[in-house]
């Protein structure tokens, strides 16, 4: 059976890279990935296996499925911005008069030439498509995985109280975890309530709760400020999508499988994923994660500063103190809550060396998503 695994794969690999159009690729999807594929059919077959076998060829055969689907992704991309290009091309230097150099329009009886009226008779120009650009993509992709994962996409508002963005969250004033959060704040009248650019995406979790009675499985995308220098891995305005699960029975080991099947839903099952200890002071306990740099392979490069590793997001255990700001009895609810960096996922996996070119405007750059 692994045998025909391995044939499936250098069969569909070798073909795909002939392909020269979207009809094409679709019947290349259809053989190789389709309802009566071979593969869908080993698949199905597994359940009346022996388990070892179930094992070892479910394993192998899920991990081709993956790279069929990946492959067949990036061929669209690419097949897509060909069919671009050559429609770019074709727009440059369109005659006006006919290409033979007659005019074959006449208009009261004159050669609509001569009257600066173009060929009428001549192919349309192509007019320019735009595209989604690849932070909406992302969201929308990393969205759909959390929503297949049973979680809400909801939104907030970026101008933030301090008290969401800070104090309910276990941070009071004058507490230093400020400090890892340079903050914009908004002018205010002496007496107001302070009011600032939302550093994260984390007094979400505090709105949602508010008006919400667990179970709740929420993701939030959205803008984040930071007022930081910038440079190949930080942005002053970058995206964030934060997680928050609560119910009873919820562990760390909740946390860590949603993280891992995002993971490897979003990158492959072949990339590594690192979990360390992190303080946040709105979990207990807290972690961060990291994926292996896929510019370098985990060698060290300019991308993950030498260390082979970049840090995609935090996350925790919701801190007692902050289900209770919320009314939720933590002795009957706990929760996990995670915020990720949306630009650092597309860098990963585009191989993208830095951020600020999603935020330069430069269409050369663009138009490659
Ligand atoms: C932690 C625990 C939770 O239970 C929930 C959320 C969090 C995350 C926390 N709110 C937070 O903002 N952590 S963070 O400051 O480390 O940022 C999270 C992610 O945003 C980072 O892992 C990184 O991927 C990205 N990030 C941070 N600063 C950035 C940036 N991306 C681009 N530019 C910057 N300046």
């Amino acid at each position: 059976m692994i045998e025909k695994l391995d044939e499936i794969k250098s069969n569909a690999i070798d073909e795909l890279s002939s392909l020269q159009s979207i009809k094409e690729l679709e019947d290349w999807r259809v053989r190789y990935l389709g309802k009566k594929s071979a593969l869908t059919q080993i698949l199905r077959g597994l359940a009346s296996r022996p388990l070892e076998e179930r094992k070892a060829v479910g394993a192998s055969a899920n991990e081709l499925k993956s790279l069929l689907e990946r492959s067949h992704r990036q061929k669209k991309e690419a097949l897509k911005e060909k069919a671009y290009q050559e429609m770019e091309a074709a727009a440059v230097g369109k005659q006006i008069i006919s290409p033979t150099g007659i005019p074959s329009e006449e208009k009261f009886g004159i050669p609509t030439v001569f009257l600066g009226i173009p060929d009428v008779t001549l192919p349309g120009r192509p007019i320019p498509l735009g595209r989604l650009h690849p932070t909406t993509q992302m969201v929308r992709e990393i969205c759909d995985i959390f929503v297949a994962l049973g979680f809400q996409v909801v939104e907030g508002p970026e101008v933030e109280w301090d008290y969401y963005n800070f104090e309910a969250l276990n941070i009071p004033p004058d507490h230093p975890a400020r400090d890892m959060w340079a903050t914009l704040w908004i002018d205010t009248k002496s007496g107001e309530r302070p009011m600032l650019l939302r550093t994260h995406t984390s007094p979400m979790q505090i709105r949602v709760m508010e008006r919400t009675t667990p179970p709740v499985r929420v993701v939030v995308p959205g803008k984040v400020y930071r007022y930081e220098a910038t440079d190949a891995t930080h942005e002053s305005m970058f995206y964030q999508i934060e997680g928050l699960a609560v119910d009873k029975n919820i562990t760390l080991a909740d946390l860590k499988g949603t993280l891992y099947e995002f993971a490897r839903r979003l990158f492959g099952a072949e990339r590594k994923v690192r979990f360390r200890c992190d303080y946040f002071p709105f979990v207990e306990p807290g972690v961060e994660m990291a994926i292996d740099c896929m510019v370098c392979g985990g060698t060290g490069c300019r991308l993950c500063s030498g260390t082979g590793w970049i840090e995609i997001l935090g996350a925790g255990m919701v801190h007692p103190a902050v289900l209770r700001r919320v009314n939720y009895d933590p002795e009957i609810y706990t929760g996990f809550a995670f915020g990720l960096g949306l630009e650092r996922m597309s860098m990963l996996r585009y191989g993208v060396e830095d951020i600020r070119l999603f935020y330069s405007n430069d269409l050369r750059f663009l138009r490659q998503f």
